[in-house]
């Protein structure tokens, strides 16, 4: 089965974290089925449903974490299969998946605007706010508080071993906002300087568990010892719905030669390396999670997954 290349350089770019952040993959795997059918050469309605049904399983094994990125997917396919007893033509099939995928996007734009909005009002003047990784959520509620005339100012850890935290840093300071960068391994050190903690994620369990980037239970750890409230910023396609089902978030392992260079590691007897890319926050270190549906505590996670899917969907999702 053939896909279109721009497919397979968007499903490569998601691979190797060209494109990253896991509101911004979910994103792109909606436009990975929308390049499918703009692009697809195929002819008959048959032929188009496998090569769309392939398109969606090559995006989805690009990185097995962020559950927004299979919500993207399902989102999209589920429509279209509901959908199909409508679509008489290739080009009616090819035309819904467009409209669709367009409309994820679109929903999740204005998702983080209004996570921005929501968030702000938590944000107090003169806040000292701690973030960990780089969260296009968490800082959509920084900038939105900053513009709204707050003065606040923001430590960003580096975040090992990709150092994300640049980038925080790097927009946050662009926006005006006057950052402090630091090494992950300061934020104890510094905690008792902080008023909160503001932090993505990249996927929400059943149990409101946050499954973000590696490092984030322990930033949670430290702010729960200091008694510091620590936010998640996240929009509701990041609740997972196999979590009701008794599944796991899968934690990406990824390639040693982030953390060290390969000849280096030749040099060491007996040393291999760990990586993994995420780690998951109990739901006693979390205060808030803010969603583009409003402010909920971590417990009511349920709450949101049985909105958004249903019992009748978190069914089907068993077969999975
Ligand atoms: P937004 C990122 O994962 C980080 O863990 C970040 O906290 C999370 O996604 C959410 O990001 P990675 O792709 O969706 O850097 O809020 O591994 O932008």
């Amino acid at each position: 089965m053939e896909l279109p290349k721009e497919v397979y350089q968007i499903a490569d770019d998601i691979r190797t974290m060209k494109i990253r952040g896991a509101g911004r993959i979910a994103r792109a795997a909606a436009l990975g089925l929308k390049k499918t059918a703009e692009l697809s050469k195929v002819n008959t309605p048959e032929e188009f449903k496998k090569q769309i049904k392939y398109a969606a399983k090559i995006l989805l094994e690009t990185r097995p974490t962020a559950v927004s990125l299979p919500n993207a997917i399902r989102y999209v396919m589920s429509q279209f299969n509901n959908k199909l007893p409508d679509l008489a033509t290739t080009n009616d099939m090819k035309e819904y998946i467009i409209l669709t995928a367009d409309t994820f996007i679109k929903n999740s734009e204005e998702a983080v605007k209004k996570i921005g909005l929501i968030g702000a009002r938590r944000i107090r003047d003169g806040d000292v706010i701690l973030t960990h990784c780089n969260s296009s959520c968490a800082i959509s509620v920084m900038i939105t508080a900053f513009k709204q005339g707050k003065s606040i100012s923001v430590y960003a850890t580096e975040t090992r071993p990709r150092f994300q935290g640049h980038i925080t840093a790097k927009t946050l300071g662009e926006a005006g906002i006057p950052v402090t960068l630091i090494t992950d391994n300061a934020v104890r050190y510094f905690m008792n300087d902080i008023d909160l903690v503001i932090v993505g994620a990249d996927a929400i369990a059943a149990n409101g568990a946050i499954i973000n980037k590696i490092g984030t239970s322990m930033v949670a750890l430290a702010a729960h010892e200091a008694r510091t409230h620590v936010y998640v910023a996240a929009e509701t396609y990041k609740f997972s719905p196999q979590t009701v089902l008794g599944k796991l978030v899968p934690i990406e392992e990824r390639d040693p030669t982030e953390v060290i260079p390969k000849e280096k590691l030749a040099q060491m007897k007996n040393v291999k390396v760990r990586n993994p890319a995420f780690d998951t926050t109990p739901p006693e270190y979390i205060d808030i999670i803010i969603t583009e549906k409003g402010i909920i505590s971590p417990q009511a996670a349920f709450v949101i997954l049985h909105q958004e899917y249903g019992i009748t969907e978190l069914e089907d999702l068993l077969e999975e």
